[in-house]
């Protein structure tokens, strides 16, 4: 009898052991995914007030039918807080993987880690979380997207190689606040024009990425700032704003002022053509045929590099007419 306890409480000791050991070992390994010929997929888009977003949702919802996906898409119209609580709805919907485009790096580190307790392979798109939290490759499975330091360094080399004066007065156009892209756009081109004396941004603030913002933070910085010569907008649509703010205060953009910009749209590549924007640094949002891709080889058992880097182009008046067919 006292045998048999002994035995018992070994045998549940051993139990409870390798339970520990188990969720040990699934709290650094990735939810796996299994083998299907159909995916209920979500793709959890933070916004659709540019025509960015509208690119890259459309470029998702055509994968879906070319990858045989169940694809469910959100749109959080601005709001971190909605696109958590949209990846909630999607968990709770059943989906097998989740694509995010994190709205803002500190508040989605939350829809990320609700995916990765619920057993969802999450894949980042086009922008990231805060790194020091949320890791590629034990809570997301990886980064997919641009390096957006680099892009805010080939805009400041090209503005440095372009500009005619000799004291360039630069305002700065910054994105959302607490996004991956705004806060490494700025590093990238910041750190740059540090190193040149006769470069001064003597102002730099967030237009949200947005057209309408833009425009409205550029009429001001202008009061301000009337001796600006270059503006560095973080996106196409902050550019084109800050172009009809300066048109409507009589300055000539283009001319009078260089206009640097990141993404490639097709109303950025028209500006250029027209010669009121001197250079994008391109920015795709055509991200579902990538994700196909990444997905696959995922669900292949293949280990996923933590970042899944995109190459970006350059566009300018030497190549602006051959691309803009292409672009959204
Ligand atoms: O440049 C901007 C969009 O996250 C890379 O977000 C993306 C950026 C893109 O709203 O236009």
């Amino acid at each position: 009898m006292k045998r048999l306890k002994t035995l018992t409480s070994t045998l549940v000791l051993a139990a409870s052991l390798s339970v520990t050991a188990l969720s040990t070992a699934s709290a650094q390994s990735l939810p796996p995914l299994e083998k299907k010929d159909q995916y209920k997929v979500g793709f959890a888009q933070m916004e659709s007030n540019n025509p960015w977003r509208i690119a890259e949702t459309k470029s998702f919802k055509d994968t879906a039918e070319a990858c045989n996906w169940d694809l469910i898409t959100t749109d959080a119209a601005g709001s971190a807080a909605k696109q958590v609580s949209d990846v909630d709805s999607m968990i709770a919907q059943g989906i097998d993987v989740l694509f995010l485009p994190p709205r803002e790096e500190k508040p989605l580190i939350a829809a990320v880690m609700r995916a990765r307790a619920a057993g969802i392979p999450t894949f980042l798109v086009d922008r990231s979380v805060d790194k020091n939290v949320a890791k590629a490759g034990e809570h997301f499975v990886a980064f997919m997207g641009s390096d957006f330091i680099e892009q805010g360094r080939r805009a400041a080399e090209w503005t440095l190689e372009n500009f005619k004066g000799d004291k360039g007065v630069i305002v700065e156009l910054e994105g959302t606040t607490g996004s991956s892209p705004a806060n490494d756009r700025k590093k990238g081109f910041d750190d740059v024009m540090a190193k040149h004396d006769n470069m001064t941004i003597v102002a730099s603030q967030s237009g949200d990425f947005a057209r309408d913002l833009g425009r409205q933070v550029m009429e001001t910085l202008l009061q301000a700032h009337p001796d600006v010569n270059i503006v560095y907008a973080h996106n196409d649509e902050m550019a084109i704003g800050a172009i009809q703010a300066l048109e409507l205060a009589g300055r000539k953009p283009g001319e009078d002022v260089l206009i640097v910009s990141i993404d490639g749209t097709r109303d950025a590549l028209q500006a250029i053509i027209d010669g009121k924007m001197g250079v994008t640094v391109e920015s795709s949002p055509f991200f579902g045929p990538l994700a196909c891709d990444v997905m696959q080889r995922y669900a292949d058992g293949e280990k996923i590099e933590p970042w899944v880097q995109v190459k970006d182009r350059i566009f300018t008046k030497e190549n602006a007419a051959q691309f803009i067919d292409e672009a959204y």
